[in-house]
């Protein structure tokens, strides 16, 4: 249990709650939040909340403090359950993973940054070299990432538009010998469009404000993100020049070389150009307007500017007789071939950068026979819940996302918990909750789940149209209880439109419109998109050849439907969560106190309901009904033999086993106790509460008692 701080800051533990109630739970949050207290465990699982201001408390000294002891000697904090993570995996030689989760600027990457620091600092005490090097790639590659991958949001100005899992391999000391990065659905579309007051990736206003003169001249770009399509909507921001600076020493020291550097820059160069290409039409054909743009896009890409216009101005089909032909964009049509373009670009610049690092910081020439058992702790910092006014595809998958992993906590939260109680030879007392799998289901069954009958739609459908697909998801899932459609359930306000559709999910109900925005309906994207492939095929340059390394396209290429992004995001997230399953987890469930980024603002109703979806109280509830402590008989007995006078200073009964039911009978709490193999477990908090406080009562007793010996006055 968690040293208590002070009954003036709260329940370090919610487990120690007299009643778990969302009153008393939302209670005890606040008040440690006002004193400063943003972490509180339940169990072992660690609550968070965003202090929206810089804190003392990720210092050396606070590392030393947390380094090797036990998650309840010392106050909640990203540093105990890091420690116990790395301890487990160490000890035991166990995968382990730490799971994050919580909505938009709750907190996700900044702990997963303080976790990852934690480990680099416990780790590698004799300063090996080759050590060294793997951790500050590990370190750096957050740089990078965040560069790429994140982007002023309303929600947060760093906001995170991809899901993260990184894989963190130890050695038989519990070094880091290398690691592998996993990506998730980075948010393609915001290459092409922000909402009002957002940004476009910061690697855009970091190149525009802190590339050199030479360097945007040689990429024919100006300094100012105003000039670009892409760019215009959002401010530049201060740190966009020193951030630069710091991703290039970061690529610099990843290992990137400086035709490689020079390369992703100039992918970036083309995208915002492209962003700039406008197209007029004479009612025949279309035509670029203005061949200056297309010329720099085809040096800063190796190909020819004929390459570049054909792959604007048309797009491949097949013909009845077999045969692949080019046939004329309509305007509107490569407009919307352009961004799609854009976006893939971009994406794939993206998976390549992921890749690199990847091929840096993978684990060589380990040789288990020499080496010992290669073990891993996983660290995942993904989206939480998205719930906006238009939701789209994109919160589709997320909040299937959140579905999976909800359903992994549950899972393993209580399948860990009856493993211990089987080891130990302990009955489990079951606990009533929501089993979320129903909504799972709803996704991702095969035939009868939203993605299979979209993919059916899209498969027997020539020409898909939403109206087709919510007709078909209307048939097939009116009877479900957590979906439902204006069509069948008419007097619904959340849902105007005749498209609208709902989920019930765990967090609450998201309500979707079918707008054709649905990338898995995107067949024009799709098929610009696997145009471009060919022509760029043609141009040298070594990034882009590896990024599209696909052949010239087959007649069979051209009129097989790819698998849709929703089947390829299903098929990450149940590989990630295949992953998950066989580590022992560990959770940092982050809240965000509010929405205007201020350090002293609790917004009860906002952070009361980021409790409930987040499904905490009935952690606490699944935590209590069983045995809200365990301790080994030796850690108890250490701890608490000053309690009892049986016990202290030494006790000479035949185990610590025994030394330990004497205090407990002495306390009076032989009910609230079942004696395991190797551990004491308890049932409610409070025996281990009154314990508590007698043992604080008595340090300073004893600390006077000592100091009296010392000065031989006893
Ligand atoms: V998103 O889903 O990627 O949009 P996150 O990752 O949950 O989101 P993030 O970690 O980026 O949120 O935190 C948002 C901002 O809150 C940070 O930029 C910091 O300014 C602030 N923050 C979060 N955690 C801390 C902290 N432990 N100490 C100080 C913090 N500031
Ligand atoms: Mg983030």
């Amino acid at each position: 249990m968690a040293e208590l701080e002070g009954l003036e800051f709260g329940k370090s533990d919610f487990v120690l709650l007299d009643e778990v109630t969302m009153e008393q739970f939302m209670e005890n949050l606040k008040l440690r939040f006002e004193k400063g207290r943003i972490y509180t465990f339940i169990g072992e699982v660690v609550v968070s909340v965003n202090p929206y201001r810089q804190m003392d408390i990720y210092g050396k000294d606070n590392i030393d403090a947390y380094r090797g002891r036990e998650l309840y000697e010392n106050p909640p904090h990203l540093y105990a359950v890091s420690d116990a993570a790395y301890k487990a995996m160490k000890r035991r030689a166990k995968d382990t993973c730490i799971v994050i989760s919580g909505e938009s600027g709750a907190g996700k990457t900044e702990a997963s940054k303080y976790i990852m620091q934690y480990i680099a600092a416990i780790t590698n005490p004799s300063q090996r070299a080759e050590v060294e090097s793997v951790k500050n790639v590990l370190l750096k590659s957050n740089c990078v990432l965040e560069a790429f991958g994140n982007a002023k949001t309303n929600r947060n100005d760093n906001s995170s538009r991809f899901g993260k899992y990184m894989d963190i391999n130890f050695n038989f000391n519990g070094d880091p010998t290398g690691g592998h990065i996993n990506n998730y659905l980075l948010e393609k579309s915001r290459v092409v469009q922000q909402q009002d007051g957002e940004r476009n990736f910061h690697s855009f206003y970091q190149l525009l404000r802190g590339g050199s003169e030479e360097t945007l001249q040689a990429f024919h770009l100006h300094n100012d993100p105003a000039e670009y399509v892409y760019t215009r909507e959002g401010a530049t921001s201060n740190n966009d020049r020193s951030s630069h600076r710091a991703v290039m020493s970061a690529l610099e020291v990843i290992g990137f070389s400086e035709e490689e550097i020079t390369s992703i820059y100039q992918i970036l160069a083309s995208i915002l150009l492209l962003g700039n290409v406008q197209f007029e039409s004479d009612g025949e054909s279309v035509q670029i307007v203005g061949l200056e743009a297309v010329n720099h896009i085809a040096e800063l890409t190796a190909t020819d500017p004929e390459s570049v216009s054909k792959t604007l101005l048309y797009r491949t089909v097949a013909t009845g007789g077999g045969e692949v032909i080019d046939k004329g964009h309509t305007e509107q049509q490569a407009c919307f071939g352009r961004d799609a373009f854009a976006k893939a670009l971009y994406e794939r610049l993206f998976g390549w950068i992921v890749g690199r690092i990847n091929s840096v910081i993978e684990v060589k020439d380990y040789n288990p026979v020499l080496h010992g058992k290669n073990t891993v702790i996983g660290v995942l910092d993904i989206y939480g819940f998205e719930i906006f006014d238009n939701n789209s595809f994109e919160q589709f998958c997320i909040n299937y996302c959140n579905e999976k992993l909800q359903q992994l906590f549950i899972e393993l939260i209580l399948r860990q918990e009856q493993g211990e109680y089987q080891r130990e030879g302990i009955t489990w007392q079951h606990i009533d909750y929501f089993n979320n799998q129903i909504i799972v289901d709803l996704v991702e069954q095969p035939h009868k789940g939203i993605i299979s009958i979209l993919d059916e739609a899209c498969l027997t459908v020539g020409n898909v149209t939403d109206t087709v697909c919510l007709d078909s998801m209307d048939t097939k899932l009116a009877q479900h209880p957590h979906y439902t459609s204006r069509k069948l359930s008419p007097t619904d306000k959340t849902m105007e439109f005749q498209k609208h559709f709902r989920i019930r999910h765990y967090a609450g109900d998201v309500t979707g419109v079918c707008n054709g925005s649905w990338d898995s309906l995107d067949q024009v994207g799709t098929t610009c998109w696997r145009k471009r492939r060919t022509h760029l095929k043609a141009g040298t340059d070594m990034i882009l050849k590896e990024m599209w390394p696909d052949g010239q396209l087959s007649i069979t290429e051209v009129t097989k439907r790819p698998l849709t992004a929703a089947t390829l995001f299903k098929n990450s997230i149940v590989a990630l969560v295949d992953k998950l399953a066989c580590k022992e987890p560990y959770y940092v469930r982050c809240i965000k106190p509010n929405e205007m980024k201020s350090p002293v603002l609790f917004d009860d109703a906002r952070c009361q309901h980021q409790v409930a979806y987040l499904g905490l109280l009935e952690n606490v509830m699944v935590r209590r009904a069983g045995f809200a402590y365990r301790q080994p008989y030796a850690r108890f007995l250490q701890r608490y033999k000053m309690t009892c006078e049986y016990t202290w200073p030494n006790h000479l009964m035949a185990s610590d086993r025994e030394a330990v039911e004497a205090i407990v009978t002495q306390h009076g709490f032989q009910d609230d106790v079942a004696y395991g193999h190797t551990k004491l477990f308890v049932r409610t908090p409070r025996s281990l509460f009154t314990l508590e406080q007698e043992r604080a009562a008595l340090i300073p007793i004893l600390v006077l008692f000592l100091q009296k010996v010392w000065r031989g006055a006893l």
